[in-house]
C-alpha cells in the first residue's frame, strides 16, 4: 500500500552553469523537476512510499525521467509513455541579484495530454493521501479533468487530499489560477500556500487571515509558508508560527516548496504533532535551497535530523 500517490509533469531541467542571461549561457546540467515528482521522491527519502501518476514522451528525455524518478524508489507502475508528444523541458535562468527565473518548453507535452481515462481508481484509492498541485491543472483541460477525476476517486475512498497552490503564472492568468485552484482548495483537507499565494487566493495578506479563509471553506489544516521565517499552521483548535531555518547561502529555491510539503506531509505518517511536521517541513525545505537542482537537496530522515540538531554527525 502507498503512502502518498500524486499526478502531474515532471520536465527535463537544463540548469546553466553559470549565472546570466540564458543567451550568453553555453553549458548547462541536465537535470529533472516536477513539483509532484519532486514531492514523492522527497517523501521517499524521508522513509515512506509514494507513487507518481504521469505522461511522457517516448523520447530519451522520457526514458531518463521515467528511470531517475524510478531509481529513486517512487513507483512509477501507472506512467504511461505517449507517442505522440514530447517530453517538456524547461530552463532555469539564474541573476546575482533577484529571482530565479524560469522558461517552459512545455505546451501539447505528453504530460498536457493526461485524460481522466488515464487513472486507476484502485492505486488512488488504496493510498492515504493524494497530494495534487495547481501546476496540474493549469497544463490544459484534458488535465484539469484528470486533476478532478482524481479528487473525486480519493473522496470517495477516504483519501485524504492534500493541496500545494504552486502558482505558476507563466502557464495561466491570476484570475483562473484563483477560479481553478479556490475550487479544489474547497474539497481538499490540507492546504499549503506560500504567502504571496495566500495573496492572490483570498486576497489577505496575513497567515492568520489567509488560513482563516480556508478554514471557513472546509479545509482541516492550513500551513502558510513563510520562506525563511518558517510557517504559520492552523486548524480550527489550534495554530501557531513555528520558526523556520535561516540558510546563509540559498543557492537553489526551486523545489524547497515541494520539500516544504513533503516534510509536513512525512510528518503526518510518522504521528508527529503538527508543531513537530511544520518543524520538519520547515528543515526539509530549506535543506533543499542549498544544493542546485530540484530534487538532489532533498533530506533522508538521518540527514534532516542531524541538521535540526536530534542526531549527531559521524562525518570521518
Ligand atoms: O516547485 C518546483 C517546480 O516548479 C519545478 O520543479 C518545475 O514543476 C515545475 C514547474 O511546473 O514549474
Amino acid at each position: 500500500m502507498l503512502d502518498v500517490v500524486t499526478l502531474g509533469e515532471t520536465m527535463v531541467l537544463m540548469n546553466p552553469e553559470s549565472s546570466g542571461p540564458l543567451r550568453y549561457i553555453s553549458t548547462f546540467t541536465k537535470q529533472i523537476g516536477g513539483a509532484e515528482s519532486n514531492f514523492a521522491i522527497g517523501i521517499v527519502r524521508l522513509g515512506h512510499k509514494a507513487g507518481w501518476i504521469s505522461k511522457l514522451g517516448n523520447d530519451e528525455f522520457g526514458k531518463y525521467i521515467l528511470s531517475f524518478i524510478r531509481g529513486e524508489g517512487v513507483d512509477t507502475s501507472c506512467v504511461k509513455f505517449d507517442p505522440e508528444a514530447p517530453t517538456g523541458v524547461y530552463f532555469k535562468e539564474r541573476r546575482e541579484y533577484g529571482e530565479t527565473k524560469v522558461y517552459y518548453y512545455r505546451r501539447g507535452s505528453a504530460a498536457s495530454r493526461l485524460t481522466p481515462g488515464d487513472l486507476d481508481p484502485v492505486y488512488i484509492g488504496s493510498s492515504k493521501y493524494l497530494h495534487i498541485t495547481g501546476i496540474t491543472p493549469a497544463l490544459s483541460e484534458s488535465c484539469y479533468l484528470t486533476v478532478k477525476e482524481a479528487i473525486k476517486i480519493a473522496k470517495s475512498s477516504g483519501v485524504k487530499i492534500s493541496l500545494d497552490p504552486n502558482i505558476r503564472l507563466k502557464l495561466w492568468s491570476k484570475e483562473r489560477a484563483r477560479e481553478v485552484i479556490m475550487e479544489l482548495v474547497a474539497q481538499a483537507d490540507i492546504v499549503l500556500p506560500g504567502i504571496s499565494e495566500g495573496e492572490i487566493l483570498v486576497g489577505e495578506k496575513q497567515p492568520e487571515k489567509i488560513a482563516a479563509k480556508f478554514l471557513e471553506l472546509g479545509v482541516n489544516i492550513v500551513v502558510v509558508k513563510l520562506g525563511k521565517d518558517g510557517a504559520y499552521y492552523a486548524t480550527t483548535s489550534e495554530s501557531k508560527y513555528v520558526p523556520g531555518y535561516p540558510i546563509d547561502k540559498v543557492v537553489d529555491p526551486i523545489g524547497a516548496g515541494d520539500g516544504f510539503a513533503a516534510g509536513f506531509i512525512a510528518g503526518l505518517l510518522k504521528s508527529y504533532s503538527l508543531e513537530q511536521a511544520v518543524k520538519l517541513a520547515n528543515a526539509v525545505g530549506a535543506i533543499v535551497t542549498t544544493v542546485i537542482g530540484d530534487v538532489e537537496g532533498l533530506p533522508t530522515m538521518e540527514e534532516v535530523e542531524i541538521f535540526m540538531g536530534k542526531r549527531e554527525e559521524v562525518s570521518r
